[in-house]
């Protein structure tokens, strides 16, 4: 018995929060969450004027959320999740969810995730990544310390910005000079949740994920854009020709579910205020990656060069080393990114019919 007034929500067992939750990664991890039996509560914003998406991945609308005041449902093959409309900038609506919930475990994945995008929306990319972080990590520690969730808060390998040619993969020790917008807030997001584990003893463990792609990312990210592409000149429906930025940035790459086996390990194992890197260890150049996706292509395409795809400033190589969340978790990548690029263009083919 730990003294308690019951949880505000009246439920017997605490949910677990996902912010971002119908966002590219969000919607894994929520499946995979419901799949094993939690009680997920998601929230994201909509941009003004636009209804809620009546599907995410999986996840169907399925009306009103009974439990949670103004939410909706998303139903799922294992389940619903009970989720909100509500932009992390509105610290007051953020406090009060949190304080509602009490959730057990936070999955803080909401965020202007574009690197690309943060050049043309600097003030807005560091009002969602740091304030918006920032009221989360406010919300949490206004509670009663027994009943402070795990924090899982996701950086980027952007914040290390440009590396020697011959460097080994980076370690989590490696020193931050991020080059975009997207990178510096990351940085400073990181920083924040540091002080906050540090100062206030919240249980925030930080990420710093490499590249990421799979099923369901938008054509802002590059292998669904090539794929997209490709589709739309197999269907007759866009010209033979793939428009590309910079082929020669070499990644880091994992497909999105084995990302979401590294987060869900790394919230139950994580140290406090530790950095965990998710990565391959394994390099790949985005010509590389094309070249792959090309092999399967059934028509013949040329690529074009589209200086709207390079960035102001662009990192040559970013990989990283895992032995750290290895050691900590245990976990092991299970997927081939071959195989999953050739899994985004079937998608691709899906929805060019
Ligand atoms: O921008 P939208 O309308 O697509 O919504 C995104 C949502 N989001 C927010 N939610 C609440 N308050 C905000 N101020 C706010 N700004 C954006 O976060 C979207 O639904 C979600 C992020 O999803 P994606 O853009 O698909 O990112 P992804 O790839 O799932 O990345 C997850 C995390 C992010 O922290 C990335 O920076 C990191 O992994 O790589």
């Amino acid at each position: 018995m730990t003294g308690l007034p019951p949880r505000q929500d009246g439920s017997a067992q605490p949910c677990t929060l996902v912010t971002g939750a119908l966002g590219f990664v969000g919607r894994h991890l929520v499946a995979s969450l419901l799949a094993s039996g939690q009680r997920v509560c998601g929230l994201g914003k909509q941009a003004p004027d636009t209804p809620l998406p009546t599907a995410a991945g999986d996840l169907a609308l399925a009306g009103p959320d009974p439990a949670l005041d103004g939410a909706v449902t998303y139903r799922g093959p294992h389940g619903g999740m009970a989720y909100l409309d509500l932009d992390l900038s509105d610290g007051e609506a953020v406090t009060a969810l949190v304080a509602r919930l009490e959730p057990a475990r936070i999955y803080h994945l909401a965020a202007q995730s574009s690197a690309a995008v943060s050049f043309r929306e600097p003030a807005a990319t560091l009002q969602t990544n740091v304030l918006g972080t920032l009221n989360l990590l406010e919300a949490v520690r206004r509670l009663p310390e027994e009943r402070r969730p795990a924090m899982l808060v996701i950086g980027s390998a952007e914040e290390y910005g440009p590396q020697p040619p011959d460097a080994p993969p980076l370690r989590e020790d490696a020193p931050l000079h991020p080059i975009s917008p997207y990178g510096v807030s990351k940085a400073a997001q990181s920083l924040l949740c540091r002080q906050y584990a540090g100062s206030y003893g919240l249980r925030v463990i930080l990420t710093r994920s490499f590249s990421h792609t799979g099923p369901g990312q938008d054509d802002r990210f590059v292998f669904p854009a090539f794929a997209r592409q490709i589709a739309a000149a197999e269907s007759g429906r866009g010209p033979r020709v793939i428009r590309v930025g910079n082929l020669e940035a070499v990644r880091d790459f994992l497909d999105v579910r084995d990302v979401i086996g590294a987060y869900r390990a790394l919230i139950e194992k994580g140290v406090a205020g530790q950095v965990y890197h998710v990565c391959s260890g394994r390099a790949l150049s985005i010509r590389q990656g094309l070249d792959i996706m090309l092999a399967e292509a059934r028509v013949p395409v040329t690529i074009e060069q589209d200086p709207e795809r390079s960035r102001p400033s662009d990192i040559p190589v970013l990989v990283g080393d895992n032995s750290k969340l290895r050691a900590c978790t245990g976990w092991e990548p299970e997927r081939e990114i071959t195989a999953t690029l050739a899994e985004i263009l079937t998608e691709a083919r899906k929805e060019a019919q």
